[in-house]
């Protein structure tokens, strides 16, 4: 029964809603499209979130409570229409609404393109981030970039990855509002001379390029509450439209020629995961969004605070987000001595009270470098600021900590000509931190090891956590029904309260239901299957599940190769016994990675062959699903019994797939790394299912130049005849695999993909014999749901409260 309130509530707002589809569409309702009908509901939600999003901005100003700024080069922030929704607890007027006005919510919400403006892990964790703190209620806000173009959209063509650009602003975006007066001037190129004026030497910088950062700003809503932050995305623009010098000379060309190199620079997202770039544009990118940002922040700080700078760090911290914007250290600099007169000194104290630094990488070829002579030609005194702070540093290593040359260049910010990115963030910063605990254990023992005895106070651990909004309550509807009729609604904001389901763990018609909702959940996903790849899938089968970026130490090749292995064994033995298998893989290569993609297309090769052999009878299918975005994971988590989490240990900086898998019932398949550790402490060791090196003896291969895979392949014909087939024609068209029998075997298998072979195939053997004890796996299941609390986000963004930003 709904009361007269709720009834009230649902015809206003259908009122509302057939008033706001004329204004944008000049239609009336019957006639509109599904697309009218989005940008109906989404301007309607947009304006009741605004309301309160002006409120939080006007009691920020009064609260004197510490800001933080989340400085990071992507934020994965996926549909918001929905979770603006139920976030103002809406969902159910909507629902309601929308059906008896004859539409179909999901339709509608369907329309709304996923933004693309990250390219995993990092930028998803910083959407997290912002959520879970506009849930807590605290001021904390992003800066990033505005890309007209995210990642790339990703078709999979005869088997092979085809990139397709992303056009999320095609339909305009209604969740932002552009903020042309607050932009700002952002300098590139140009000479920098002192002159003497008056007797006194002034700095001049001449011959810059002016670049307009133009700002677009998001709301960022709180659950259940009145919370509106911002995540603030910078555009860049010619100051001009065109240079009119040219136009008025007849050079058409050349005067439009000027806008389109300002808008260059927020064009696209580089579609790099764990790699550095290395491009120009890209550190133009970096710079670009950490100085506009820096710049705003500072002013509006003055425009506070009486113009007096001296307790902004008490007041602000600034995060760097991972290396990309570690221009931060210098750039602050130079707004506090160039534009604000601070001595270095004072700016340098403010500087380093202000900033903190998150690394999520260990690979090599993810630690970025600039060369100097590209940081000195695009910023010129940016690159003054880093020398003289490196000379600084470097003296105070000398003098204050009594080391050597050798051992003062091993720590240098500029090393063989090159800017070491990490290197300037640690030394600008108070405070550095890793992902998870073995991630920051190998930053203190090896990465960092020579800050770390320097500076064993600056470093600390936050393992990472992701928002239970988005990836259980909002995605696996029937299942947070389940829990909240079982333990109340106080989980939904502290997720360590799901610890009471364990009291069902005998209750039968509980498990029935939890199981039901997992059944159901993999239906959906099969439909999904179904329309978009043409396969059909038995959602009775074990749904065993990877999706992430594809990359080497992911091992997405590990997988693949044991379900060629199971395909041979059922081959030899049609009639033995065998538990049906679905293996769902998706994920994006970067467009230069060629081995990711030969991983893809192998995986599509091994579909095709297996999907369509009678011999198999269905009992194995693969799947390959094309588009990895943050909307298709949130059908793929609530469907998965198995999370495959198989990187090489020691390389996988936390991951946070495993936390959203588990918080849907999946059971971790994993190696011992990255969160996938807390996450078997979090479960213990009968929840979980491990296999493979420890980081440990990963590292003392690598320390001795490898493993031999040939000894591997010889002493076992499992593998022989895997990997005969990467080269004997098995795939038909599909051509042949050398690369990736050379890497594993002439080049000795970097990510230990044969070594962990065995151990791999035992732990998928173990889980065989698991999932056939109905009540074991559902305890399993239960288990993981019921202990995920601490791999929500809110405890990740409170834990980095306390240690980091000190603002609890
Ligand atoms: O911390 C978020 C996420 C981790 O969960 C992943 O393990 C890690 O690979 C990822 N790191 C990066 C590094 N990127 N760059 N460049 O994406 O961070």
């Amino acid at each position: 029964m709904k009361s007269p309130t709720q009834l009230k509530e649902i015809e206003d707002f259908k009122s509302a809603y057939i008033k706001k589809i004329e204004e944008v569409s000049g239609e009336y309702l019957a006639l509109s499209s599904h697309l009218n009908q989005y940008q109906a509901l989404a301007e309607i939600v947009m304006e009741k979130v605004a309301t309160q999003w002006a409120k939080t901005s006007a009691q920020y100003d009064t609260i004197p409570h510490k800001r933080v700024y989340l400085f990071s080069i992507e934020f994965l922030i996926g549909r918001l229409l929905k979770s603006y929704v139920n976030s103002l607890n809406w969902e159910e007027t909507v629902k309601i609404a929308m059906h008896e006005l004859g539409l179909d919510y999901q339709t509608i919400l369907d329309q709304e393109t996923d933004p693309g403006l990250g390219n995993g892990g990092l930028g998803r964790l910083m959407a997290c981030f912002l959520e879970s703190a506009a849930t807590l209620g605290l001021p904390f806000h992003g800066n990033g970039i505005h890309y007209k173009h995210g990642l790339f959209e990703q078709k999979i063509i005869n088997g092979e990855q085809v990139e397709v650009s992303d056009n999320w602003l095609r339909n305009g975006y209604p969740f932002e509002i552009r903020k042309p007066n607050e932009s700002v001037i952002v300098k590139f190129y140009g000479d920098i001379h002192y002159e003497k004026v008056n007797g006194a030497l002034t700095f001049v910088y001449e011959n810059y390029e002016p670049i307009l950062a133009v700002p677009y700003d998001l709301p960022v809503k709180g659950y259940h509450n009145s919370t509106v932050n911002s995540l603030r995305l910078w555009s860049a623009e010619p100051l001009d439209e065109f240079d009119l010098l040219s136009f008025n000379k007849g050079q058409f060309i050349d005067a439009v020629r000027h806008k389109s190199e300002a808008e260059a620079i927020t064009q696209i997202l580089y579609p790099n995961d764990n790699e550095a770039g290395g491009k120009l544009l890209r550190l133009k990118q970096e710079y670009f969004f950490v100085c506009a940002g820096l710049k705003r922040i500072i002013s509006r700080f003055k425009r506070f605070n009486q113009n007096c700078l001296d307790d902004f760090s008490e007041k602000i911290a600034i995060h760097i987000n991972d290396t990309h914007p570690a221009l931060c250290g210098p750039e602050m600099m130079r707004i506090l001595m160039d534009d604000e007169g601070l001595s270095w000194n004072d700016a340098w104290k403010i500087t380093q009270n202000s900033l903190t630094f998150t690394n999520h990488t260990v690979l090599p070829e993810a630690l970025e470098k600039w060369p100097v002579e590209m940081m000195k030609f695009l910023i010129p005194r940016i690159y003054m600021i880093i020398e003289e702070i490196n000379r600084q540093f470097g003296e105070s290593l000398r003098l204050k900590a009594g080391l050597n040359e050798l051992q003062i260049s091993a720590l240098s910010i500029i090393q063989d000509n090159q800017i070491n990115m990490a290197n300037l963030a640690i030394v600008c910063s108070h405070s550095v931190n890793g992902v998870a605990e073995l991630h920051s254990k190998i930053l203190k023992e090896e990465t960092f090891n020579g800050y770390y005895k320097l500076f064993p106070e600056r470093f600390h651990s936050v393992t990472n956590g992701v928002t239970p909004r988005r990836f259980l309550i909002n995605c696996n509807t029937n299942l947070r029904d389940l829990i909240t009729e079982s333990i109340g609604t106080e989980w939904i904001k502290n997720l360590y309260d799901l610890e009471n389901l364990m009291r069902f763990k005998n209750d039968l018609a509980f498990a029935k239901r939890f199981c039901q909702i997992k059944l159901d959940n993999k239906i959906r996903l099969s439909h999904y299957i179904k329309q978009q790849n043409q396969i059909v899938v038995n959602p009775e089968s074990i749904f065993d599940i990877q999706v992430k970026r594809i990359h080497e130490y992911k091992r997405q090749l590990l997988n693949a190769l044991h379900v060629l292995h199971l395909y041979n064994c059922l081959k030899a033995n049609p009639n033995q016994e065998f538990i049906p298998r679905t293996f769902i893989f998706a994920g994006k290569a970067a467009p230069g990675y060629y081995f990711a993609k030969e991983i893809i297309k192998l995986i599509n090769a091994i579909a095709e062959l297996v999907n369509n052999d009678p011999a198999i009878h269905d009992r194995i299918k693969v799947v390959f699903l094309a588009n990895f975005n943050v909307s298709l994971g949130e059908i793929i988590y609530p469907a998965a019994n198995i999370s495959e989490q198989i990187s090489t240990a020691g390389k996988e900086a936390s991951g946070t797939s495993n936390m959203k898998f588990m918080m849907n019932g999946a059971i971790t398949l994993g190696t011992m790394d990255g969160a996938n550790i807390e996450i078997y402490e979090a479960v213990g060791k009968e929840n979980i299912v491990t296999f493979g090196l420890s980081s440990d003896e990963v590292t003392h291969y690598e320390k001795q130049g490898g493993y031999s895979s040939i000894e591997v392949y010889e002493s076992n014909e499992h593998i022989q005849k895997i990997m005969h087939q990467l080269i004997d024609g098995t795939f038909g068209h599909l051509g042949n695999f050398q690369s990736i029998y050379d890497s594993l075997l002439l080049y000795n298998d970097t990510y230990f993909i044969l070594k962990d072979f065995d151990s791999y195939l035992g732990a998928q053997k173990r889980i065989n014999s698991i999932f056939q004890d109905k009540t074991k796996w559902f305890n399993m299941a239960l288990h993981n749901v019921a202990y995920s609390g601490r791999f929500s986000s809110d405890r990740a963004v409170l834990d980095y409260q306390k240690k980091i930003w000190k603002t609890i």
